[in-house]
């Protein structure tokens, strides 16, 4: 049975729940970070030493990194699904985008969301959420021009890689801050995703 550990507000939760909608597979979830705390116990750092959220457990293995969950569900559990293709130059495609949103989305869009979101206005630090916006406005330039030429991330097909973006393009659609530019692409592949109920269920939901 696979058990997921994090609480569902989190982008990196976001993307394994879609996932598992996405490949059918039934899970049980446990409320765990933020609020609920629960990931400084000795067994959950067993699990996951930074203690950090997710987690996924599939009978007794446990596997931490979001996007190395997702790698691992399709290779586990549903290997020969198009969100995981297996030729070589396709797989690579997938890992070097899913890669790009961890090494260059994430330190951006994170200090955008905990400034904008996490943060009381009195306490906001507005010189360093505008080089965040400016930062992740960069990136998702760069995502722009890709999906000028094609419906999803890597391909015709939704892949893994869009699933590791997902989370974040709705909070930078979707959050109210200037600084954003007209990205005519991006916003027609998230009129894409959010045509699918996995992602509307998961992902493009209130940001909190
Ligand atoms: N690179 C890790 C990052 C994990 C991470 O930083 N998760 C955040 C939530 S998105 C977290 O655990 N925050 C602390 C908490 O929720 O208690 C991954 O992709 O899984």
């Amino acid at each position: 049975m696979l058990k997921l550990w994090g609480r569902t507000s989190s982008s990196n939760v976001m993307k394994v729940l879609w996932a598992l909608d996405e490949l059918a597979l039934p899970y049980e979830r446990v409320d765990v970070g933020g609020a609920f705390g629960g990931t400084a116990t000795p067994a959950y750092r067993a699990m996951n030493p930074l203690g950090v959220i997710p987690t996924l457990d599939d009978s007794g293995f446990t596997v931490f990194e979001s996007n190395v969950i997702l790698r691992y569900l399709c290779n586990a559990h549903a290997v020969h699904s198009p969100l995981y293709p297996t030729a070589p130059a396709a797989r690579a495609t997938v890992e070097m985008w899913m890669d790009f949103q961890q090494t260059a989305l994430t330190r951006p869009q994170s200090a955008l969301f905990q400034g904008l979101v996490r943060t009381p206005p009195e306490k906001r630090d507005m010189a360093v959420i505008a080089a965040a916006i400016a930062d992740a406005a960069r990136i998702w330039t760069i995502l722009d021009a890709r999906l000028a030429h094609r419906p999803f991330v890597t391909g015709e097909e939704l892949s893994l890689a869009d699933i590791a973006f997902g989370p974040h393009v709705h909070r930078w659609l979707k959050l109210s801050f200037d600084g954003r530019p007209e990205l005519v692409h991006l916003q027609a592949w998230y009129d894409r995703l959010v045509a699918r109920p996995a992602y509307v269920a998961h992902c493009a939901v209130a940001i909190t």
